[in-house]
């Protein structure tokens, strides 16, 4: 006995399907369209590997800008003038902007919020290795602007090339917001070297400080990066770690001479024949140090977030509540 009325309305035998295509003939699709340069999309079939590795990159990304807020956050209400208040708040919030595009971003790929939270609380998933730092004094905030800044877009240009379109897309708007916020780290720093002996100073201090970690940033060298072979493959990562390194030790050491502070590397010299800066032996137990949680504010940081999330809860719950109700009006009044 037929009991749904649309299984009568099936014509039998020849409806027009398109036949279901084989494994081999959708990688073969996804690779044409990698070979052609086309954004990859949420719907679109892709490799397993391929989106697990995209949803560990983005969500990386997206904690590390929300992680990346504390640092700077604690010094709103320490800006020495009005203006620079403003200036800070608005670039604490970009950040929080930014966080919220990349997990969205992330969940195209078929991944809950709530799942991506869990693996930063629980440590499972990594954050940027930089905000592990304290910030000290006011010119880390002009360096963290400087620098950290300087080093997220010379890597986040090439990801506005990215493969996969929903990354692409958030990558174009985060790389104009964080030329604006590297501006405004510079511009302080020039303020405060045109100031006091103890204000140029405390700019070489925190410089000192920060500029290891800033190197950092871009990810082992190429020989030890164990996703880069696949991501450079995908089309994920355009420029290989080591090459962006390169590529802000070349753009940031003009600028430290014309601010006028010293970088903190005595092997620090122009190679001629390579056209290049090359640079020191930088500290990788450090590096690892810090990534698997035994750096200067790892915990604090966790645990700021982990604070902020339960705090948060009956935001979450009263929003939920709320559009639950307005749901239900409009069904009503419909
Ligand atoms: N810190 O095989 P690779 C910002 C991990 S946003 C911690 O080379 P990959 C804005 C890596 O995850 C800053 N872990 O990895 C802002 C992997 O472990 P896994 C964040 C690191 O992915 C400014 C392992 O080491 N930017 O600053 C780090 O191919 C101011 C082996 O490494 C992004 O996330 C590190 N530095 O290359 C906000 C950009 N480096 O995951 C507030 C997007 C490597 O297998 C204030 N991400 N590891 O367990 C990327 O471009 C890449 O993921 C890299 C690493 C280049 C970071």
């Amino acid at each position: 006995v037929t009991m749904y009325t649309q299984a009568m309305d099936i014509p039998s035998g020849d409806r027009d399907e398109p036949p279901a295509k084989t494994d081999e003939q959708y990688e073969a699709e996804f690779e044409a369209k990698l070979a052609r340069g086309d954004f990859i999309e949420p719907k679109d079939w892709m490799p397993e590997r391929y989106r697990k590795t995209l949803i560990r990159q983005i969500s990386q990304h997206a904690h590390s800008e929300i992680v990346g807020m504390l640092p700077e956050g604690g010094w709103i209400t320490r800006a020495p003038t009005l203006e620079r208040k403003c200036i800070l708040l608005a670039k604490v919030q970009d950040e929080a902007g930014h966080g919220m595009y990349l997990y969205s971003a992330a969940e195209t790929l078929g991944v809950s919020r709530d799942e991506l939270i869990e693996a930063l609380h629980t440590g499972k998933a990594k954050y940027s290795s930089i905000f592990n730092y304290p910030t000290k004094t006011w010119a880390d905030i002009g360096v963290v602007g400087w620098l950290v800044d300087g080093a997220a877009i010379m890597n986040q240009i090439p990801l506005t090339r990215c493969s996969y379109g929903p990354y692409a897309r958030a990558m174009i708007r985060v790389c104009k917001e964080e030329s604006f916020h590297q501006r405004q780290g510079y511009d302080l720093l020039l303020t405060l070297m045109k100031g006091s002996e103890d204000q140029r100073a405390m700019v070489q201090d925190a410089v000192n400080r920060w500029w290891w970690p800033s190197l950092m940033m871009f990810g082992p060298h190429d020989s030890e990066s164990t996703n880069s072979g696949d991501s450079m493959k995908w089309g994920i990562k355009r420029i290989s770690n080591d090459e962006l390194r390169q590529k802000f030790v070349d753009a940031t050491v003009p600028q430290a001479q014309l601010l006028g502070v010293t970088l903190p590397d005595p092997d620090l010299k122009f190679d001629d024949a390579k056209g290049h800066w090359t640079f020191g032996p930088i500290d990788w137990n450090e590096f690892w140090n810090v990534v698997n949680g035994k750096g200067q504010c790892n915990e604090e940081r966790l645990s700021a977030r982990i604070r902020a999330w339960e705090d948060g809860a009956w935001v979450r719950d009263a929003a939920l509540v709320h559009a639950q109700r307005k749901r239900r009006r409009d069904c009503v009044a419909a």
